[in-house]
């Protein structure tokens, strides 16, 4: 159960951190499981500089998808977001693209479709220990919401190959807030918010989660159709599942998809 306090924080500056919502233990089975997937689904997934971003590893492995119905994850994600929540996939990154060991500020989505209103959010399950300077995720508080999110466009632009600082500083300089976790944190940010990773270092192996209301508006559909087109296709795993969590968080997404 979260606290009124941490709903407010999560609405209020876009994102929450829950300290040591899980245990070592559970930690090490969750490395475990994304190490032998990662490796599984890499060539030369025993090269230490070796890497991936692949989305659905946690739909295929029953252990991971069982943290997604998990309380701690599928309860706060309900009172973050109301009841009815719809699933937009997952994502396991496990290793460190050289392209993206200083990952710039942006915001996930598109300045031409946004619906600030709608707030689909990552929840990130960092396995490794994440400071400012060595990959912690930097967040800018309140860039979820205009009339701030839209002033700072131009880091949006940089990021998609602008002046690379807008402001006369380098993105690590930008004003920010670093939120460093240690293993066993969730940190919950809502997508608007503009976020950027600087200097990114080890073997750095990240679940996340992307959750969202269910659309109501032909708007929120339409970003989506255009954004997340294989949130209408839910994986079989789940959409066959017989958790009930876990089907509901996909019951009615091939119909929306029919529609939108
Ligand atoms: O690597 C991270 O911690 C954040 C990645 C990121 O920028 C994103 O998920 O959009």
């Amino acid at each position: 159960m979260l606290s009124r306090e941490q709903i407010a924080h999560y609405q209020t500056f876009g994102f929450l951190v829950v300290r040591q919502a899980f245990t070592r233990e559970e930690v090490e089975a969750m490395v475990r499981e994304v190490d032998t997937a990662c490796v599984e689904k890499l060539d030369r997934g025993g090269e230490e500089s070796a890497y991936l971003w692949a989305s659905e590893i946690v739909e295929e492995q029953p252990a991971l998808t069982k943290l997604v119905e998990d309380d701690r994850v599928y309860l706060a994600i309900s009172e973050l977001l109301g009841e009815d929540v719809i699933w937009i996939g997952s994502e396991i990154m496990w290793g460190i693209d050289p392209k993206l060991a200083d990952h710039t500020w942006h915001f996930d989505g598109l300045k031409s479709a946004r619906h600030l209103d709608y707030p689909r959010t990552k929840v990130m399950l960092y396995l490794d220990p994440q400071r400012r300077d060595t990959g912690a995720l930097r967040v800018i508080p309140g860039s979820h919401r205009d009339p701030l999110h839209k002033t700072l466009f131009p880091l949006q632009d940089a990021h998609l190959g602008g002046d690379p600082s807008p402001y006369g500083v380098e993105g690590p300089q930008v004003p920010a807030c670093a939120v460093e976790t240690d293993p066993g944190d969730i940190v919950f940010f809502n997508q608007w918010l503009y976020h950027a990773v600087y200097g990114k270092e080890g073997k750095r192996r990240v679940i996340i989660f992307k959750f969202g209301p269910r659309p109501r508006t032909e708007a929120h559909l339409a970003m989506l159709r255009d954004g997340a087109p294989s949130i209408f296709t839910p994986h079989p795993s789940f959409r066959d599942s017989k958790r009930p969590r876990i089907r509901r968080l996909v019951e009615g997404l091939e119909a929306l998809g029919r529609k939108a």
